[in-house]
């Protein structure tokens, strides 16, 4: 399959790369890693970045610049998105099919509806930044190109928490190795995404932490995050990011939640809907949890975003959750 990704890289010569909505580090760092592949091989790459990147994902664009928008009249031979495991994780303001052309997808989540006209997802992958390489050597290159080692490397190292998670095999290690021995930084590139904290984050986590309920006799850990929390801590959603791990962290917790109060602002008007994010500690497959609530994920973790108020979605979690430990 990763062959008809390969033609329409080499058939194409004007591509635009997409992040998923919110866009992570593996997001971005394979979004970047294969624009410097791209240009690697003669083409011409666009960022597409209608969104704010967060504060700690700022080191890896090095002068790149995103499009926030597409000018009008310009047309794509095809476009990119990178990391994205359903339709509604489209970025902001992603453009139509006759400015974007064929839509591909790369990817390493087990999806749970359908985006793009060509999709090559590798389950296996513990990154989609592991998916740029084979990218990169499906192209038969000798060398990871000029500019992909950082990037790629924060994918890398993001997804798996540090090399620590169990979607890291011997092969992860290695292509980290490979990485750093093309110039990534490893405590740069640790110390940017885990190490460096704004305050207003670590007033956060003690809000959150403040929040820690146990239920099912504690195998699962539940924690919550309110705008109002956000607001007295002087924090954004960006520093949300990762919180979930301190309720999985709790010894014996099986499971470890999140609710976030999540502002949604549409036709049906202005309200707060709640997203779930789901950690496992390994026994618990938590993209089944969130499937039946609508979301979906991976095994160790996976979320979801329910149209309901804080608490409401709590009482649908928990009955959820009492279907598995009731
Ligand atoms: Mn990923």
């Amino acid at each position: 399959m990763i062959e008809k990704v390969l033609e329409v890289l080499r058939n194409g010569e004007r591509f635009l790369v997409a992040c998923h909505r919110r866009p992570d580090a593996d997001s971005l760092g394979s979004a970047l890693g294969l624009i410097k592949t791209l240009r690697a091989v003669g083409k011409e790459a666009t960022l597409f970045m209608p969104e704010a990147i967060p504060d700690s994902l700022q080191f890896l664009m090095e002068g790149e610049q995103g499009l926030a928008a597409v000018p009008a009249g310009t047309r794509y031979d095809a476009t990119w998105v990178m990391d994205i495991a359903a339709k509604a994780l489209l970025p902001p303001g992603f453009p139509d099919g006759e400015v974007t052309g064929p839509v591909i997808i790369i990817d390493h989540h087990h999806a749970h509806d359908d985006v793009g006209d060509i999709v090559y997802r590798d389950t296996n992958a513990a990154a989609t930044g592991e998916v740029v390489v084979q990218i990169i050597e499906g192209l038969g290159l000798e060398s990871i190109p000029e500019g992909c080692a950082t990037p790629i490397y924060a994918a890398i190292l993001s997804d798996t928490g540090g090399f620590r998670y169990a979607t890291t095999k011997p092969a992860t290690l290695r292509l980290g190795a490979r990485l750093v021995e093309a110039g990534a930084d490893p405590w740069q590139v640790a110390y940017q995404l885990f190490e460096r904290w704004k305050p207003a984050r670590l007033r956060l986590v003690s809000a959150i932490i403040g929040t820690l309920e146990f239920a099912f006799d504690d195998r699962v850990a539940i924690m919550r995050v309110t705008r109002e929390m956000l607001q007295a801590c002087g924090a954004d959603d960006d520093m949300v990011e990762g919180m979930v791990n301190y309720a999985r962290g709790v010894e014996g917790a099986e499971i470890g939640a999140l609710l976030w109060e999540w502002p949604v602002q549409d036709a049906k008007g202005a309200r707060l809907e709640t997203k779930i994010s789901l950690r496992s500690s390994g026994t618990t497959d938590v993209s089944v949890i969130a499937a039946a609530l609508n979301g979906g994920g991976h095994r160790a973790a996976a979320a979801t975003q329910l149209d309901v108020p804080i608490d409401e979605a709590e009482k649908r979690l928990r009955a959820e959750l009492a279907k598995h430990f009731g």
